[in-house]
């Protein structure tokens, strides 16, 4: 049933508003009208049609965040295809397994890694590698250039597969969450109406667009809502208040509003045109949201998600705004704790994926018998239903936003020359919220940190790179032999300052 497919609903609000700015640059240097919004989808759809992407076909995209960019991911919506965005930090040995997995029909990526990228995709029989820059150019963008600005929209069912967004596991490999038409929209619908998004909103959008908070919960409500946005290439705290008083809306990490805390540019008058901030993919400190409100006089809305579900709770757009709470289930999802309070938190609602792409022995293992997704999350919920979060059942760290799984760090740790064991903890970083920190053992000569860090930084993201590693001569164990991880982040929990 073509009714399904979410690119429809956004093709109705492009077409009412052909006329007006979807998307201006901050530096208002480039700006795209909903028209042309819709007129670069169909090219880019007819340009990937062109290169053998069928509905269904996965196309992975690894390029920096363009406004071309998001064409491409409109383009695959149209055509039906599987958007799989990839973090920009993957090197390409990580890139190398989320391509193996996915089997994509075209990769697209940075001009300057199209050679590696066409190596990999050899090994993994992907028919063509094209790629755009941080500018929008590219050999897609010149294919896209020549083709026809009409495209006609490819019939999708509601759980047909839009995306496939990669999370780490806690063991293993990672996995590819199946999202959704169906998940996107019912999200999407719940946002604007709880967040009360309109075409008169402006929204500052300096997150990446490969996760879901940039990509499906900033793009899809504004896309939807017909509001304009304000696009930066990455987040820039000087830059962002600058453009502020042009905005009423903006979406972002922790970190974005302690760093902007940082600029004596944010003011009362800097926010006299905002009427919503908006934080999550992170603990939001209290201090954080009360220094915040004393600036600016606003009070920082707080909501919590997951890849797997995208958004679950949100503190209200009316009513007490709670530090240190991320709100209540949004309409039509219902969340439950496992258990006695505090326990892990479980979700199920129309915004729930649909599994772990071909491994359905994980998606049985992290869903319960009466069809909730377990989120790993802890957390306790009061009388009223407004749920906080208290901690993590899973062993993970976010740091500015971005998800570290401690156990692909020390994999890695284990295997340079000298390394005996690893234990890889997340402290206090008064940056990035937490600061991954890898404790170690000698079973031979160590090399020097610094050159540990280097050969890290080979096979991971920078940003799972323990930014500090210290040795010791044993690490703490409990009784069963397991790490205390609790004990390592309380000894090193002030090495960042924090
Ligand atoms: C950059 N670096 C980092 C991080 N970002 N290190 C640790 N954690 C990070 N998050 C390192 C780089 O490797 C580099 O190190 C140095 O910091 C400066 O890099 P640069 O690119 O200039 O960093 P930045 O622009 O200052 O980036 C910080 C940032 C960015 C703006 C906070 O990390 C960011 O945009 N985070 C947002 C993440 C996000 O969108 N999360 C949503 C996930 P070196 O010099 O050593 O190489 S979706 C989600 O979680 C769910 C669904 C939800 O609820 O939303
Ligand atoms: P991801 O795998 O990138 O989708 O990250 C999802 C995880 O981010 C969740 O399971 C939570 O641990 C965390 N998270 C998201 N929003 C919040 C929030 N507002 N407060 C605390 N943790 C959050």
């Amino acid at each position: 049933m073509s009714g399904r497919n979410l690119y429809l609903a956004f093709e109705r609000a492009f077409t009412a508003n052909a006329n007006r700015t979807a998307i201006v640059s901050a530096d208002g240097a480039a700006s795209l009208s909903f028209g042309a919004l819709a007129d670069g989808a169909a090219r880019y759809a007819n340009a990937l049609a062109a290169l053998g992407v069928e509905p269904g076909d996965r196309v992975t995209v690894q390029i920096e965040k363009s406004i071309s960019g998001v064409l491409v991911y409109l383009a695959a919506l149209k055509l039906g295809a599987v958007y799989q965005p990839l973090n920009t930090a993957y090197t390409t040995a990580e890139v190398d397994y989320f391509v193996s997995d996915a089997q994509p029909k075209v990769i697209i990526c940075d001009p300057a890694r199209q050679t590696e990228m066409r190596a990999l995709a050899d090994r993994h029989k992907v028919f063509a590698v094209v790629n755009l820059d941080s500018t929008g150019e590219g050999t897609l963008a010149a294919m896209a250039a020549s083709m026809d600005n009409r495209h006609d929209t490819a019939d999708r069912a509601g759980d047909d597969l839009a995306g496939l967004l990669y999370t780490s596991g806690t063991t293993g490999r990672s996995k590819g969450a199946m999202i959704t038409h169906n998940n996107l929209a019912a999200n999407a619908e719940a946002l604007i109406s709880l967040w009360r998004i309109t075409p008169k909103d402006r929204l500052l959008h300096a997150l990446p667009i490969f996760h879901v908070h940039g990509l499906y919960v900033a793009l899809n409500t504004a896309f939807l809502a017909a509001s304009e946005i304000v696009w930066f290439a990455k987040f820039d705290a000087a830059a962002m208040i600058a453009a502020m008083p042009r905005a009423t809306l903006m979406m972002g990490v922790p970190t974005f509003y302690t760093r902007l805390l940082g600029e004596p540019g944010l003011t009362q008058d800097t926010c006299r045109n905002m009427r919503l901030f908006i934080s999550g993919s992170a603990p939001l400190l209290a201090e954080t949201f009360a220094a915040f409100a004393a600036r600016t006089g606003h009070a920082i809305l707080e909501r919590y998600g997951m890849t797997e579900t995208g958004m679950i709770t949100s503190n209200p757009y009316d009513g007490a705004r709670v530090p240190g709470s991320v709100g209540f289930a949004l309409p039509d999802v219902s969340v439950r704790i496992r258990g006695s309070q505090p326990g892990v938190i479980e979700v199920k609602g129309p915004n729930v994926f649909k599994g772990y792409w071909r491994m359905p022995e994980k998606t049985r293992e992290d869903f319960t018998e009466d069809g909730y997704f377990i989120t790993g999350d802890v957390g306790v919920i009061d009388e009223t239903g407004r749920a906080s979060i208290v901690g993590r059942a899973k062993d993970l760290i976010i740091s500015g936003g971005f998800n570290v799984y401690p156990k692909e760090v020390e994999d890695v740790l284990d295997a340079l020359p000298g390394v005996g064991e690893s234990a890889v903890i997340g402290v206090p970083h008064p940056d990035f919220g937490e600061g991954v920190v890898a404790v170690v053992t000698a079973r031979g000569p160590l090399v020097p940190e610094a050159d540990m860090i280097a050969a890290l930084s080979e096979k991971l993201a920078r940003f799972k790179v323990p930014k500090r590693i210290f040795e010791v001569q044993e690490l703490p164990r409990n009784a069963m032999g397991k790490v205390q991880k609790a004990e390592l982040r309380k000894r090193y929990a002030e090495c960042f300052g924090a």
